[in-house]
């Protein structure tokens, strides 16, 4: 049978309950990811990892606040408020996270100049992270995501995640999502539409 691995995305400080960009209630998913740690041969992390003064940051853009968009090279760009700085607490994953056992950190949005959502491709849809190549020279063929935020970060990686050939599900109940002017809605359409199993 082919091989599978869990993807746990951006279970970090400034995305839970106290942080800099915090998801309601991002915090209960750390119990059921750490379940599926546990059920998994094969676990991957993502960290969201922006240097200081990121352009996704609203701060770096004079005149816009936070949930803003502003045109950008490769498309619109949400701007957020600063997190998830590299080195900071905040980027730091949640204390309680028993990552221990994983394989591979996937670290994403480290270039100035552009964000990156997705675990496989930065905001520009073309620029890789090299998971793709990672999963398929290990002979992973599914992958299961799950963690924060439903809408962005784990939608965008599980529709890259089909675009690359891998079949895909994302467990519900251990994501959370930002819902940014009826982002969730859309996104499990798109999700739906690209045949990423939605349990
Ligand atoms: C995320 C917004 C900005 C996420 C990351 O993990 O979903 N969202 N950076
Ligand atoms: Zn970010």
């Amino acid at each position: 049978m082919a091989k599978e691995a869990l993807i746990v995305i951006d279970i970090q400080n400034d995305f839970c309950p106290g942080g800099a960009l915090a998801v309601d209630n991002g915090d209960e998913v750390v119990p059921i990811i750490n379940r599926l740690i546990q059920q998994f041969d094969h676990v991957i992390l993502t960290q969201d990892w922006h240097p200081a003064g990121h352009s996704s940051f609203a701060s770096s853009h004079s005149g816009k606040a936070p949930f803003e968009t502003i045109a950008m090279p490769y498309g619109e760009q949400t701007l957020w408020p600063d997190h998830c700085v590299q080195g900071t607490q905040g980027a730091e994953f949640h204390p309680g996270l028993e990552w221990t056992k994983a394989e591979l950190i996937i670290r994403k949005g480290f270039r100035g100049g552009i964000d990156s959502y997705s675990a496989f491709f930065e905001n520009d849809h073309e620029t890789p992270t090299g998971l793709a190549g990672y999963l398929r020279e290990r002979g992973i063929a599914k992958v299961t995501l799950a963690g924060l935020a439903t809408d962005f970060c784990v939608a965008y990686s599980a529709l890259d995640a089909r675009k690359q050939g891998f079949d895909a599900t994302v467990v519900l109940q251990a994501c959370r999502a930002i819902d940014l002017g009826g982002s969730l809605a859309a996104m499990t359409q798109r999700m739906k539409a690209a045949a990423v199993e939605l349990v």
